[in-house]
């Protein structure tokens, strides 16, 4: 029960109120306790009415609370917020309960004579008790139950992070050298533009399109840096979301986990197009391009241009000029995410081919970059978004919504990864160092692709065709494990990946390629 006594002289500020627990009494007496702060101010000028407020409650155990006394009420509404101390206060004042937002702690109190009353209120709640908790990220939460794992066996596949061949984290060399050469010049911390450094944007922009594709000549192409792939993404879906209300995004199924998170937050609507077919765990190419084809007119097309996320799966060549015909038959507008250029091949260029291809067409399109996982600056945010417009004169309005949008956003972008990346692509030394470093980073992927196939290959005696694991390219292969067997990889073997299936080869040791073969076949035949 609850109780609060004590002479009221001031209209503010009124004292505070105490929830009692078990062994609690109208006196005051011991018992866990909550108690709270109420400020309180008129509602109306002249009106009897005022609403108080609860502050600061906070819980005491076993403490003797001296009683209060508020001596101007005669009527009080509680709010809905916690029923049970407004049942016990009304049976107390046989009062009305009047329902207010149930998210704040705030009644009202009508004053029509000084009478004294003992009031009641339950303290211990929040104005957030509306709040649910979220669930953990299906791919960032994995890293936090893999840290939690004591076991020696225990291996994180679930983030799309480069390791070593010790599984552990890489600085790419050329990066370390593009810092000392920063720290050496003693660079400041001036606020960047808010499109950003004007050196990244260029160097983006040419890896991207290549540095004589006509389109950056003409210049056609908006480009502002972004918060890594995720910004931009983000920032180019409230572009969409403003300028082209009611289009529809066309995602593919299955995508990159933050995809739809990203258009909802944003309020663009989206829908899916087939891609990935269990059967042949290959490309549901006719599924594809049927679905492209009945979305409506003008929707804009999410692909990923090079190592698609978690499928590893790409369409051929002659697939892709397949897409762009239909795309462009549709009147529809590509928007590429580019998280893996160079990671894919091991080539910048050969995984910007998809891009590429649909500029020469003469599309309009939008591409997200990330250098993320290309440079391994996962951490340094550091992205860009790529308008290319039919015209130059289309660009630079595109690009002043752009800055437009990210202004109240984030402001401006950070400057450290920005100054990697320029010094690492405008110094031809550095440029080659890494390509090589790319190069050897691919290298370790497809060697532990293949080595996991082998094992595959050679452990199952059931017959099963695992040839799809070298197929697949990039970071990840996409098991076909449901997720009771994801959750067998993870419970029984320690193996942490994602519930779809899928598991990051970059967290892959050659040496552990022979006890993940026996985690898949055991989860694979083994449960359902
Ligand atoms: N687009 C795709 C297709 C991606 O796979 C990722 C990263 C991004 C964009 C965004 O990466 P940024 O770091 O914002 O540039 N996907 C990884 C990383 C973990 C995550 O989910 O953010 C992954 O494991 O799928």
């Amino acid at each position: 029960m609850l109780s609060t006594e004590k002479s009221h002289s001031k209209r503010e500020a009124i004292g505070f109120v105490k929830k009692v627990g078990s062994g609690g009494d109208q006196s005051g007496g011991a018992g866990s306790v909550g108690i709270g702060f109420l400020s309180t101010k008129s509602l109306n000028q002249g009106s009897d009415t005022k609403e108080y407020t609860l502050h600061h409650h906070f819980a005491l155990d076993c403490v003797a609370i001296p009683k209060i006394t508020i001596s101007v009420m005669a009527s009080i509404s509680l709010p809905s917020i916690c029923p049970s101390a407004a049942l016990s206060f009304q049976d107390k004042c046989k009062e009305k309960t009047k329902s207010r937002s149930s998210s704040k702690s705030v009644f009202s109190v009508k004053t029509k004579s000084h009478g004294q009353i003992t009031m009641a209120v339950a303290v211990n709640t929040s104005r957030f008790d509306n709040i649910t908790m979220a669930p953990p990220d299906p791919i960032l939460g994995v890293s936090e139950a893999f840290k939690a794992d004591t076991s020696e066996m225990k291996l994180n596949l679930g983030v799309g992070a480069y390791r070593t061949e010790e599984l552990q984290p890489y600085v790419l060399k050329v990066v370390k050298k593009a810092e000392n050469l920063m720290l050496e010049r003693g660079e400041n911390k001036e606020y960047l533009p808010i499109e950003g450094l004007a050196a990244f944007n260029k160097a983006t922009a040419e890896l991207l399109f290549g540095a004589d594709n006509p389109v950056l000549h003409q210049q056609r192409v908006a480009t502002i840096q972004g918060l890594s792939g995720t910004g931009s993404l983000r920032v180019a879906a409230a572009l969409i979301e403003r300028y082209f209300p009611g289009a529809k995004v066309l995602i593919s199924s299955p995508t990159w986990g933050n995809h739809k998170n990203i258009f909802n937050d944003a309020r663009v609507p989206w829908s899916e197009y087939r891609y990935y077919d269990p059967k042949t765990v290959g490309l549901d190419f006719d599924g594809m391009v049927a679905d492209i084809k009945a979305a409506p007119e003008g929707s804009f097309v999410l692909l990923h241009g090079c190592a698609h996320n978690p499928t590893g799966i790409d369409p051929t060549p002659e697939q892709w000029e397949k897409i762009a015909d239909v795309i462009q038959e549709k009147n529809h507008i590509p928007f590429f995410d580019v998280a893996y250029q160079g990671f894919a091949s091991g080539s910048l260029d050969e995984d910007a081919s998809s891009v590429r291809m649909f500029a020469a067409r003469g599309m309009e399109l939008l591409v997200a970059q990330s250098y993320s996982k290309n440079l391994g600056l996962y951490a340094e945010r550091i992205g860009a978004i790529n308008v290319l417009c039919s015209s130059a004169d289309a660009a630079v309005r595109v690009k002043s919504q752009l800055k437009r949008i990210a202004r109240p956003m984030y402001s401006n972008p950070p400057v450290h990864g920005a100054r990697i990346v320029a010094n690492v692509v405008g110094n031809p030394d550095f440029f080659n160092e890494w390509k090589e470093e790319m190069e050897m980073m691919a290298g370790r992927i497809k060697s532990v692709r293949q080595k996991l196939y082998n094992n595959l290959s050679a452990k199952d005696k059931s017959g099963k065709d695992w040839s799809f694991v070298l197929k697949q390219i990039g970071m990840f292969s996409f098991t076909g494990l449901n997720k009771t067997q994801s959750d067998n990889m993870t419970d029984k073997w320690h193996v942490y990946m994602t519930k779809d299936g899928r598991i990051s080869l970059a967290g892959l040791s050659s040496a552990k390629c022979e006890y993940l073969a026996d985690a898949i076949i055991d989860s694979y035949h083994n449960v359902s």
